[in-house]
Parts: structure tokens; C-alpha cells; sequence
């Protein structure tokens, strides 16, 4: 396969209603679309960083010129094949969000060719997959308000609810939910917000008989995580320090995690997302599939992804319609037993709809070709 042109779609899609964490509230989610069109056909790619370096150090701008000055100049000239994408962008530090995009727009273009979907092709074992929805912060910092939220996720048939949790939002807004629903599979997520200081009130959270407790510390306090394994009775899942499959060794067999949320595009793309998932179904470690906010093109790939065997917890694999009222792709629809239906189709199985495409499209940046 060779590269002709690359595109990229800088889209702006409003968000049905502000989605805050312990690090932003975020209103209108901006996103970078990839499409890549080779000699054997086009491909899609979605990059799951945002326009400010928050959740990650990287942040679309800075993908953009990654793409332009280092990452797609190894790739041209070249007839490759999607698997020796890794390798050729090896000699290059970082960036794994701009480089798990390339990575997914071009098994997108070599699966359509070949006519395989994405989920045969990771080995997928499962048509349907468990959803599970993540429930930000309330926006007035209202219980009420979170209440009301979680209401209508139970009522659509989400089968696992996760909160977001900070200091100050976090046993009360528990107990409530807890309480309300005392049969649903619960988790939290504090995206860093703690230290290894905060274990015993971290412990508190215990009583909730929690499925786990998502990424509490800082992304690089390994020793942080580990004390807080030892003394919590729920299990510690990582995300953000999560980065590569022999990292994801290091951090199960040292006793930092017990659970690891996989996140494609945290971990350089789909490739070193299944290493993960092999290194952690080989320790008997549980997975699930993280989200980022992602449009039909990343979502897709992430159903496929969870239906991989070792997936065994629901994943924030939720509708299109828990961020979007228009999507760029056909919507995905959980059904009333909140499960999905993995995409058969070829590749991705999913395009953007180019009116919509081009209703939401802010800037359009030619990478490649004219
Ligand atoms: O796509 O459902 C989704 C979002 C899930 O909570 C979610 N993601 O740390 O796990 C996480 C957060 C990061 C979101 S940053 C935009
Ligand atoms: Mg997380």
C-alpha cells in the first residue's frame, strides 16, 4: 500500500450537555479526522487528543506538525502494510495518539481492500458488547443534578456506570448513586486527582463495593498506586500510566494495578492496544475498553476492540448519543439491554457522511498530495 494524500478534518461536534472531569470541563469536543487514500483504496483515522494538553501531554496542534515534520514523511515513498507502521515511526519519541491515528487510518484502508472487518481482524470473539457510560462531575456541582443524569443512563439500559470523581466530589456523590442503584456495577475515576497521601480517605470509598477505582494518583506514582493496591479493598485500575505493553508488565507484576483500562490511542493505536490485552490475559488481569469522547470512526474501532476476549468488564463503549446529537458517522445505538453491536463491515465498517462531515468541519489541512 502506498500513500497518495492525507487529509486532515479538524471537526468541532457541541456536546449534549458539559462533560467535567478533575482536569476540564469540556463543551464542544474538537477533533482530528485522518483520511488517507492510498493506491489500494481510502482509510479513516480519529486522533483522541484534545485542543489543550490536559489529559495527556499531547493536544492537536502539536499533532498536526508531528504528523507534517515526523511521523508522515517515514511513511511515504514506502509500499508498506499497516502492521510496519510502528516500526517505521519507532525512531520517533512520544506522540502516541498522533501515531495510533496513522496507524488505524491505514488498517482502515488495507482492511476495506481486503474486504475484513476491524473486529475479525483483532480476533474479535463477541457480535455484541456490554456498555458501560461515564458520568462526569456535575456541571453546578449538584447532586440533583448527577441524580437526574444517572437516571436517564439506567432508564437507556447502560449495564455499568462510572463517576467522575475529584477531591470534594467523591464519597457523597458514591453513596447517593449507591444507594439509588445498589445492584449496578459501579466504578470511579479520578483521573490523578489524588496523591499517595489521600490513602486513607481513598479507603473510604470501600463501603460501595465498587468494581474498581480508575487512575486515582498521578499517571507516573507506580509506588503511589501500589500502597493504595495493598490497603484498598477495590480493585486499582490504571489508565493514564498505561503506555505500552511492557509497561503495562512492569506496572501488573510490580503491584501497581489490578485492572487496566485500554485506551488505543494512549498506547501508540490498536496494535499495542491487543499486546496489551495479550500481556494482560496472560496474568489473568481484566480489561476494558477506555473512551475518549470519540466520533463514530473511533468508536467503531473501540467496539471492535471490546469484543476481544479478555475484555470481561463493560467498557465506556457508549451511544453516540451520550456526547452527540450529530455524529459524523451513522450513529452508534446501544439497545435497551445496553448492548452494542460490533461493525461487520469492511474495515472500520463506518465512513463519515460527507454532509455532515462537511457541516462540522472547521479547517481542512492537506498533508499530503493536493
Ligand atoms: O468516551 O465515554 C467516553 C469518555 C470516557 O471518562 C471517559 N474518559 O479518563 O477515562 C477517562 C476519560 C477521559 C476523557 S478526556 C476527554
Ligand atoms: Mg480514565
Amino acid at each position: 500500500m502506498r500513500i497518495e494524500r492525507i487529509i486532515v478534518h479538524r471537526c468541532a461536534l457541541p456536546l449534549v450537555r458539559p462533560f467535567r472531569t478533575s482536569f476540564f470541563t469540556e463543551y464542544t469536543k474538537e477533533v482530528l479526522l485522518l483520511e488517507v487514500t492510498t493506491d489500494v483504496g481510502v482509510g479513516w483515522g480519529e486522533c483522541v487528543a484534545a485542543p489543550d494538553p490536559l489529559y495527556s501531554h499531547e493536544f492537536n496542534d502539536a499533532v498536526v506538525l508531528v504528523w507534517r515534520d515526523h511521523l508522515v514523511p517515514r511513511l511515504m515513498g514506502k509500499n508498506l502494510a499497516a502492521e510496519e507502521v510502528p516500526d517505521l515511526l519507532g525512531a520517533v519519541r512520544g506522540h502516541p495518539m498522533a501515531r495510533g491515528a496513522l496507524e488505524l487510518a491505514l488498517l482502515d484502508a488495507q482492511l476495506r481492500a481486503s474486504g475484513e472487518s476491524f473486529a475479525s481482524y483483532l480476533d474479535s470473539v463477541h457480535s455484541q458488547i456490554p456498555c458501560g457510560v461515564s458520568t462526569g462531575i456535575a456541571a453546578d456541582d449538584s447532586i440533583d443534578t448527577l441524580v437526574t443524569e444517572v437516571d436517564g443512563y439506567v432508564a437507556e439500559g447502560y449495564r455499568r456506570l462510572k463517576l467522575k470523581i475529584q477531591p470534594g466530589w467523591d464519597v457523597e456523590p458514591t453513596r447517593v448513586i449507591r444507594e439509588r442503584y445498589p445492584d449496578m456495577p459501579l466504578q470511579v475515576d479520578a483521573n490523578q486527582a489524588y496523591s499517595r497521601n489521600d490513602i486513607d480517605h481513598l479507603c473510604r470509598l470501600d463501603e460501595f463495593d465498587l468494581l474498581l477505582i480508575e487512575q486515582p494518583i498521578h499517571e507516573e506514582d507506580y509506588l503511589g498506586h501500589k500502597l493504595l493496591a495493598e490497603r484498598m479493598r477495590t480493585p486499582v485500575c490504571l489508565d493514564e500510566s498505561v503506555l505500552s505493553a511492557d509497561n503495562a508488565e512492569s506496572l501488573i507484576d510490580y503491584g501497581a494495578c489490578e485492572i487496566v483500562n485500554i485506551k488505543a490511542g494512549r498506547v501508540g493505536g490498536y496494535l499495542s492496544a491487543k499486546e496489551i490485552h495479550d500481556v494482560a490475559v496472560a496474568r489473568g488481569i481484566p480489561v476494558w475498553c477506555g473512551g475518549m469522547v470519540e466520533t463514530g470512526i473511533g468508536r467503531a474501532a473501540n467496539i471492535a476492540l471490546a469484543s476481544l476476549p479478555g475484555f470481561t468488564l463493560p467498557g465506556d463503549t457508549s451511544s453516540s448519543s451520550r456526547f452527540f446529537s450529530l455524529d459524523v458517522t451513522e450513529p452508534f445505538v446501544m439497545d435497551a439491554d445496553g448492548m452494542m453491536t460490533v461493525p461487520t463491515g469492511p474495515g472500520l465498517g463506518v465512513t463519515p457522511i460527507p454532509e455532515v462531515l462537511d457541516e462540522l468541519t472547521v479547517e481542512r489541512t492537506v498533508l499530503v498530495g493536493s
